[in-house]
């Protein structure tokens, strides 16, 4: 298969932990996935989000891969597989796939820096694509993020309050249909939305297999779905109940 990434873009995210790569999203793809993710947030009601972490002041979905063709489509994107592969190596698969919007002016979105890898167990490897659908400034709250920390010690184990500014941090402002491309142990953080209108992101992510998925993923694909992924079913990680099984 052809390459997307270049050297100097791996060599990039290799010094720095992070890649942005603008121009992945058409106009088109995104109105049907801005469409997609509100018909689904209106749909779900007080129930959104749910399956995961409700985070107070962000609107909030989870679980999506199965939840509509687009979101699907956006889990098997050409580019994000083959830097999450470059990342994990072949064998990875699904961890997570949420909608995040901060709702404007309400400032407790403003999430402490953090890796995402020392959220879970065992992780040996993690990767995070942030999906820009609307452009991210510095006013509506692009994720900060700290070039190069993905080789220093996780926030937690140093940090007296990570929510405060951190030496060296940056915010990946970028337009929309960027892909923001994240090493599991990289700090990086969501932000408050300070303008008037949305900043909806989605976020995938993938992990080795020894990873448990935030919530029930195998279990939520349907045979139809399966029969669509194809090949791209190595992707989905065992169930719940059986890292649950696991640890008993
Ligand atoms: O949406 C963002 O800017 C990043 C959010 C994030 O890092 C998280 O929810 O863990």
């Amino acid at each position: 298969m052809r390459e997307m990434i270049s050297e100097q873009q791996w060599t990039f995210y290799q010094k720095n932990g992070y890649l942005v790569v603008e121009n992945i999203l058409s106009k088109q793809r995104l109105e049907i996935l801005h469409e997609a993710l509100e018909k689904r947030y209106r749909l779900e009601g007080n129930k959104a989000g749910e399956e995961g972490s409700n985070i107070q002041g962000v609107r909030r979905l989870c679980n999506l891969i199965a939840k509509d063709r687009a979101f699907e489509k956006l889990a098997i994107e050409p580019i994000a597989l083959e830097m999450a592969k470059r990342a994990i190596g072949d064998d990875m698969r699904w961890q997570a796939m949420n909608f995040h919007d901060p709702i404007p002016s309400d400032p407790r979105p403003h999430q402490a820096i953090h890796a995402d890898r020392s959220f879970f167990k065992n992780c040996t490897a993690y990767f995070n694509v942030v999906w820009a659908l609307d452009d991210m400034t510095e006013q509506n709250g692009a994720t900060r993020l700290v070039p190069g920390s993905h080789n220093q010690p996780w926030p937690k184990d140093v940090l007296t309050d990570a929510k405060e500014t951190v030496e060296g941090e940056i915010y990946a402002t970028c337009p929309a249909g960027t892909a923001i491309f994240l090493h599991g142990d990289v700090w990086h953080g969501g932000r408050a939305n300070h303008s008037t209108s949305p900043r909806r992101v989605i976020h995938l992510g993938y992990c080795s297999p020894n990873t448990a998925p935030q919530y029930e993923i195998a279990n939520s694909l349907t045979p139809e779905v399966r029969q669509r992924l194809g090949a791209h079913c190595t992707l989905i990680p065992n169930t719940l109940a059986s890292f649950n099984q696991e640890e008993q």
